[in-house]
């Protein structure tokens, strides 16, 4: 008789994931987490199910650009899927956004929405994407509260009603600059009072098909020439408005980015050709004020790498559980059960590293944060973004592998993890930059020594050996770093560094949450230290020698 393997089957992560009831038990205690049941309930429940038919709906019809229409008027309309828009519907119906500026959950606000997300991201064929940049334009315009802008979108940014929710996109890189956001090119000609005119090319514009958008531009009135660097950029905002005869009023698209991976979203090139912006904030103050901007999308960006994980991962185990060789499970074989626990235990690392920055990030925008928090904030979102979409790769690659060649062949799904981790990496701010951004926190407020203090301090408290092999690898780290800042080359070794400390901080964080896990978190913890910190410390200082 011919065989035929039986295919897996997403599991519903509010079920299966032991670390992020562990999580959410530690940071939320047991009554607020009872309380929150049922929104996470309901999302689990929909990411094994309806969710993931939506997904598999959307990236099977990607978005199209229709540029003109059948009588040659330029329309320049992105067409998306019912799937598409359904997942927008979907999103703003459980609170996606608005979770993380409800007033009734106080300083929790980040965590309860940390682990929707997490549930969400990893089924929502990158509508996490969008989410992201419309709850980081939440954030910019609830900090520019007086402004008519912030009056009138703001709160169907946050609506729970998907007839009056929208998102909205961020407009930041160009074709000289997506790292060096100080070379932008666009201009923007005064109208009157903040209002504006904005003329230019944004290279790459993710969730185009928002009702918003923030960018950056150069002011020249004419008179003096424009400023040029960083300092010469102000942040507008730009409400998408339809042209009478088609298209947008004042925007050309001029291709969508055909992509590796997350193809249902659409990504596209845009001139702004007069398209009206109002000016937020004081006038070269852009990239301050788009930073806050960052911090918010970098955030999303880590729980999109955790999600993305804890997907690949439950699907191996799912996998494996169907799949005999050699007599039995997979999933009962020492090696490859040995495997399956090494990605459970990164994924628990990733997660726990997604958990403490959403709590410092609660307390910041309730306003319960000490000082301290908000330094040790500013160094653990790069870190954190920098170390999880690293990890995000490597996961989604050892999961494929789980699955032998059908992890390789495109009907069954499984390419699109890996494709689609790999933008992780990429998006808003590359390793190397990231990496750069961390030694600029340690220059203006010593967030690195901040960082490696309170991870110091919070090793002492965990189980041996590992909390000693932390404490081991923190301390080469603070070294190197002081070395590297005396003799000017710590540049060189800013990755290695972040990298170090990304390790550390997910460790620690994973150590002090297995204590609301007895049965697995102990476990997890000795896993991940023994996989990362266990080895002899001799990759810091880098010396010349070995560079050569
Ligand atoms: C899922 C969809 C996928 C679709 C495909 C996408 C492919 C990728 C497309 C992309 O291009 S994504 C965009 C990637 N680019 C970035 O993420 C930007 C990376 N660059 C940086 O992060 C730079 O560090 C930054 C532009 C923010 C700063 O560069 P500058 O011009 O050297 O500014 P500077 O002088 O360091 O900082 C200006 C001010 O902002 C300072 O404040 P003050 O003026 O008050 O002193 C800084 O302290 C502040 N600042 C900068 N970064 C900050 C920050 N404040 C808080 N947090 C930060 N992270």
């Amino acid at each position: 008789m011919s065989f035929f393997q039986e295919p897996f089957a997403p599991s519903n992560p509010w079920v299966v994931d032991r670390a992020l009831r562990a999580e959410l038990e530690r940071r939320l205690g047991v009554d607020l987490l009872a309380t929150v049941t049922p929104s996470l309930a309901a999302l689990g429940e929909a990411a094994a199910g309806p969710l993931a038919d939506l997904a598999e709906q959307a990236e099977a019809s990607p978005p199209r650009l229709v540029q003109y229409d059948p009588w040659g008027r330029r329309i320049d309309a992105i067409s998306t899927s019912p799937a598409w828009r359904a997942l927008k519907d979907f999103s703003a119906a459980h609170g996606l956004v608005a979770t993380g500026y409800d007033e009734s959950l106080g300083d929790r606000r980040r965590v309860v929405q940390a682990a929707m997300l997490y549930l969400y991201s990893g089924t929502s064929a990158t509508f996490s994407c969008p989410l992201a940049m419309t709850d980081a334009a939440a954030r910019v315009l609830q900090l520019h509260p007086d402004t008519a802008a912030a009056e009138r979108l703001l709160p169907r940014l946050l609506s729970r009603e998907p007839a009056t929710f929208i998102t909205s996109g961020q407009w930041m890189t160009e074709r000289a600059g997506g790292s060096d956001v100080g070379r932008t090119n666009t201009i923007a000609r005064p109208l009157e009072g903040s209002r504006y005119t904005l003329h230019g090319v944004k290279w790459f514009t993710s969730a185009t098909t928002g009702e918003m958008a923030l960018t950056l531009a150069r002011i020249d009135d004419g008179d003096s020439p424009p400023v040029e660097g960083s300092r010469g950029l102000s942040l507008f905002c730009v409400e998408l408005t339809p042209h009478p005869e088609g298209g947008l009023s004042g925007i050309r698209v001029n291709r969508l980015k055909d992509k590796l991976g997350t193809r249902a979203l659409p990504t596209a090139e845009l001139t702004l050709d007069g398209v009206v912006a109002t000016r937020l904030g004081e006038v070269g103050r852009g990239v301050r004020n788009i930073s806050t901007m960052l911090n918010v999308t970098r955030f999303y960006n880590a729980i999109a790498s955790a999600s993305g994980m804890a997907r690949a991962t439950w699907l191996a185990w799912d996998y494996a559980r169907r799949r005999y060789a050699f007599g039995k499970a997979i999933a009962d074989q020492p090696l490859h059960r040995r495997t399956l626990r090494w990605l459970e235990s990164e994924t628990a690392a990733a997660l726990a590293m997604c958990m403490e920055v959403a709590d410092l990030l609660g307390r910041e925008e309730h306003g319960t944060a000490s000082k301290e928090e908000l330094q040790r904030l500013r160094g653990l979102v790069p870190i954190a973004k920098l170390t999880l979409g690293k990890q995000a790769v490597a996961v989604a690659s050892e999961a494929l592998e789980c699955f032998g060649g059908a992890g390789y062949i495109e009907d069954t799904g499984l390419p699109r993890l890996l494709r689609d981790a790999q933008v992780l990496p990429i998006w808003e701010g590359t390793t190397n930059v990231l990496s750069l951004d961390l030694l600029r926190a340690q220059s203006r407020s010593g967030a690195v020594e901040i960082v490696i203090d309170d991870l110091e301090r919070r090793s002492a408290g965990l189980s041996q050996p590992s909390g000693r092999l932390i404490e081991r690898t923190l301390d080469a780290l603070r070294r190197g770093l002081r070395a590297g800042l005396a003799d000017g080359t710590i540049e060189g070794d800013a990755r290695r560094l972040a990298l170090g400390l990304g390790r550390c901080a997910q460790a620690v964080f994973l150590g002090e949450t297995a204590e609301f896990d007895a049965r697995e978190g102990h476990q997890r913890f000795a896993t991940f230290v023994n996989h990362h910190l266990a080895g002899p410390v001799d990759w810091w200082p880098s010396s010349p020698a070995k560079e050569a």
